[in-house]
């Protein structure tokens, strides 16, 4: 049975329609990684977008995308891929905005291909590279959060919020 598309739009909880982050990913597979930055995301209440793109088998909607990314109110974009992982790249490549990549688990070599592809610029364009898989799209979107918290003081105060419940977390931990 064939898969369905991801195209994902969230709006802020102010019900603002205008997107600030977009994740994008090379395949519909990486979406079981790639929800836990569109958790992230919705849990700051940040207006965002998921959609599929493909740097290999997409490449004209690619450079579209990162392209026209900062002309349609996009701040920071966040693109995963496996394997020969150039979409983060490709999305660097065609916008200043800030692109964090995040290397998707690979069957072949367990995301370390995809670690060495994303994290690997030439110096010139840079893509803040995160960690292998979950952790990494975790990491992604506070990243995100954190870029944008920067002129939004109300974010800056989440994302103390969210630091000071972690901490809380680990100091209530108890070993049975
Ligand atoms: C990459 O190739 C994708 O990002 C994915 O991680 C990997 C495998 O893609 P599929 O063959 O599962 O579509 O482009």
């Amino acid at each position: 049975m064939a898969k369905k598309q991801v195209t994902k739009n969230k709006s802020g909880k102010d019900g603002n329609k205008s997107m600030l982050v977009a994740v994008v990913m090379g395949s519909q597979s990486d979406w079981d990684t790639m929800r836990y930055a569109d958790d992230t995301l919705t849990q700051f209440g940040i207006a965002h977008e998921c959609r599929v793109i493909s740097a290999h088998r997409s490449p004209a909607l690619a450079a579209e995308f990162g392209s026209s990314a900062e002309s349609r109110g996009l701040e920071v974009l966040i693109a995963a891929a496996g394997g020969a992982a150039h979409l983060a790249g490709v999305m660097a490549a065609h916008t200043t905005l800030p692109v964090l990549g995040v290397p998707m688990r690979s069957e072949a070599l367990n995301g370390l291909d995809s670690l060495l592809a994303t994290v690997q610029m030439p110096g010139g364009i840079p893509v803040g590279t995160l960690a292998i898989g979950k952790p990494g799209a975790v990491n992604a979107a506070l990243f995100a959060v954190s870029i944008l918290a920067n002129s939004r003081p109300e974010l800056r105060k989440k994302l103390h919020e969210f630091r000071d419940a972690q901490e809380k977390k680990i100091r209530e931990t108890t070993l049975s």
